[in-house]
């Protein structure tokens, strides 16, 4: 991929969660040296800058049973979607800083738009499978999966195309709610737990990754920074033990570029204020510098 086009926009939005700051991220990827990272390893970087996300933010509660700021969630998701069908037809690599990871309703929806088969990789402690009728908590960033596949009601629904099962697989997952376990057991998503990264190792469930995606002519990686264990990842809102470890994330990223095929990079969930030092926004970077070819030699 190297001297492709990267477009990167940011989404300054913290509504789909309940612990303020993820708005905050985009400034601290940015601040972490995303853009000139890319730029040596040859691509060119084209910053857009963020999305104007302060309608949404403004947007009055839309009163929807136990889901928080839904209205204002889809204003953004909306933007977002929009912004990545001007990136698809510009021919352009997305990278998409959050905020709270409901931006990828709009995100992944976008993506979806894009001609042939395009396969999603959620790499989240999470599942994000809730509905406004299972939700524990009514936060709107527990039910980004189930929106994409059209399970929610409006206004949590962005786009025309709905995801289907097949074509989302998850990764890293360690923390369900009750009746979420249920729902995704019965929807026929690949789910890998990090039990199943413990028993197999990341290069045998990326064969697999590839094995169900080979059809696919592209892919959008939507990573939840909670994927990664809160010791090396500790700038997240809702962390959760046990997760990534350094090398286990850098390598599928080390194997998702040797695929060739991602075109979509949701990078999502850091929270600068729960932050030491920046730490997990370098690491974001230095992930995101894996995916598009940074080599150890
Ligand atoms: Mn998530």
């Amino acid at each position: 991929m190297t001297g492709a086009q990267i477009r990167i926009h940011g989404l300054p939005m913290d509504i789909g969660q309940n612990r303020r700051g993820v708005d905050m991220g985009p400034s601290a990827i940015r601040y972490a040296g995303l853009a000139e990272r890319l730029r040596a390893l040859g691509y060119a970087v084209d910053d857009a800058g963020n999305i104007d996300t302060t309608a949404g933010t403004q947007t009055a509660d839309a009163h929807l049973a136990n889901a928080h700021h839904a209205a204002g969630v889809a204003a953004i998701a909306a933007a977002a979607y929009a912004a990545m069908q001007a990136t698809i037809a510009a021919d352009a690599v997305a990278i998409f800083l959050g905020g709270d990871h409901s931006c990828a309703m709009g995100t992944v929806a976008g993506s979806l738009t894009r001609p042939g088969r395009t396969g999603v990789l959620w790499v989240d402690a999470h599942a994000d499978f809730n509905t406004p009728s299972t939700s524990p908590s009514g936060n709107v960033h527990g039910m980004v999966v189930a929106s994409l596949m059209g399970m929610c009601p409006v206004p949590l629904r962005i786009g025309t195309t709905p995801l289907a099962a097949s074509d989302i697989i998850m990764l890293a997952i360690r923390d369900l709610d009750r009746d979420e376990r249920l729902a995704l057991r019965a929807s026929g998503i690949t789910v890998y737990t990090m039990r199943d990264i413990d028993e197999q190792g990341i290069p045998a469930l990326h064969k697999a990754i590839q094995a169900q995606f080979a059809d696919c002519t592209s892919l959008h990686v939507s990573f939840d920074m909670d994927s990664l264990d809160p010791t090396i990842a500790p700038g997240v809102g809702t962390p959760v033990s046990g997760g990534l470890s350094i090398r286990e994330a850098h390598l599928i990223m080390e194997l998702l570029c040797d695929d060739g095929r991602v075109r979509a990079l949701d990078l999502v969930e850091v929270n600068p204020i729960l932050d030491q030092y920046n730490r997990t926004a370098e690491l974001a970077v230095d992930l995101t510098a894996s995916l598009f070819g940074q080599r150890i030699i």
